[in-house]
């Protein structure tokens, strides 16, 4: 088999990317590890940048994401019992939409089924080769067979754990990580979110997020220990730690319910260094990834996405190497800015081992100052709905 873009993985970078070239004529085949079910049984992200809806719909897979989407104005920050709203859109002319990951790579895969676009699940073993040289290929092992698929491009859309990165030469590569000494302990609950935007919260017990995937679906996160074990974490236990950790009128108002999917995530900060060799382009979280405290990881895949099909656009198009040439640089700038917002949110609204009495008098110093200057709040306006591409 022959395309001219092999996708590793069909997370929202692979899909979205895919669909980019789908759509632009370009021919692409998306090989990816598990099953089709699997991939859209994780929960993950849940706010998306205007930037990614634009190219949600330039991929033609935003009916349902205009349709079911919240648009959201506004966060809370809370802190020392009171709670403060950031006036996004009022501060920045711009807004987020609240819509599950879930929903965007269900979107997406009915998209690339009607376009006919080949992706091709539970291929074993997929392999980068020759990615140096022009004329790379990708060998994967399916129903008891070693195929191969040679290309011209190679997207590694596969996630940090994924074999593109790992597939590169220790000597190539340079990689910077910062690995937070909490995780998150989230849950999803069909009940009313307790608040019309999200409040995310700084407390001395540690830091909590109310956020929501419906006006019916909720999702809740609370920090906790990394050996914390979610068979402990009963949904009792979970809703009066949340409680704690809220405002009183929130945690009044809090509607409970039985949880159907708990799971705690580890948080970290990563970054590889460049993002492209030969003809293998890392993208999304095979190249970085962030804390979740900045609702930023979806959609700095998303930015990769866009700065890598612009330029294989112009190459398959024009027969110019000046957009992928650039990729690495462009994307890396960007990552890394969303790199410091998201590590800066996590540092002032989590509780560390060493941050103590003084260290939680600090951190409710600079939100105060943060929610009562315009400066301030429109810094963390701007980098919260998302910078420019
Ligand atoms: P993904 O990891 O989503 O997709 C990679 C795909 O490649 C997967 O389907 C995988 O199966 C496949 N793959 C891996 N190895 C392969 C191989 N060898 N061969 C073939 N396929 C392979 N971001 C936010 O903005 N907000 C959040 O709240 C948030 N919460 C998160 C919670 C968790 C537990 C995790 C892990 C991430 C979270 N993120 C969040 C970040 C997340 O949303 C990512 O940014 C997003 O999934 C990135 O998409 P992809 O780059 O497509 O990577
Ligand atoms: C979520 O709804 O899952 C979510 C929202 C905002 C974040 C992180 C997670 O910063």
């Amino acid at each position: 088999m022959r395309t001219k873009v092999v996708i590793i993985g069909s997370g929202p970078s692979g899909l979205l990317l895919g669909q980019l070239l789908t759509n632009a004529g370009i021919d692409n085949v998306i090989l990816e590890r598990v099953s089709r079910d699997y991939v859209l049984g994780r929960v993950r992200a849940g706010v998306l940048e205007e930037g990614m809806v634009s190219l949600i719909d330039r991929a033609g897979a935003g009916q349902r994401m205009h349709a079911e989407g919240l648009p959201h104005d506004g966060i809370s920050l809370a802190f020392d019992g009171r709670d403060h709203r950031i006036d996004l859109h009022g501060l920045t002319d711009k807004r987020v939409l609240v819509y599950g990951q879930t929903e965007v790579t269900h979107d997406l895969m009915d998209k690339r089924d009607a376009s006919g676009a080949l992706s091709i699940y539970e291929a074993g073993s997929v392999t980068p080769h020759d990615f140096a040289s022009d004329h790379p290929y990708v060998t994967y092992e399916k129903d008891g067979l070693t195929l191969r698929i040679d290309c011209d491009f190679i997207a590694g859309c596969d996630g940090y754990h994924g074999i593109s990165r790992k597939s590169v030469p220790e000597t190539a590569i340079q990689t910077f990580e910062k690995v937070y000494p909490f995780g998150w302990l989230g849950i999803l609950a069909d009940v009313p979110p307790v608040s019309h935007e999200l409040i995310y919260a700084n407390h001395p017990r540690g830091f909590a997020l109310c956020s929501m995937r419906s006006q019916t679906r909720s999702r809740y996160y609370i920090q906790c220990a990394l050996d914390e074990h979610i068979d402990d974490w009963s949904d009792e236990r979970f809703y009066d730690e949340l409680r704690r950790r809220l405002p009183a009128e929130h945690a009044e108002a809090l509607i409970t319910g039985p949880s159907f999917e708990k799971s705690i995530a580890p948080l970290r900060s990563f970054v590889a260094e460049p993002m492209r060799f030969g003809r293998l382009f890392l993208v999304g979280d095979a190249a970085h990834i962030v804390p979740p405290t900045g609702a930023k990881g979806l959609n700095l895949a998303a930015s990769d996405v866009h700065y890598l099909f612009e330029g294989l656009l112009e190459y398959c198009n024009e027969g110019s190497a000046a957009g992928i040439d650039a990729y690495s640089g462009r994307a890396l700038k960007r990552i890394w800015k969303a790199e410091r917002f998201s590590w800066s949110m996590t540092m002032l609204l989590h509780r560390f081992p060493d941050t103590g009495e003084f260290g939680q008098k600090i951190q409710e110093a600079e939100l105060d100052y943060l929610v009562h200057s315009t400066a301030a709040s429109t810094a963390l306006a701007e980098n919260y709905v998302g910078l420019p591409y």
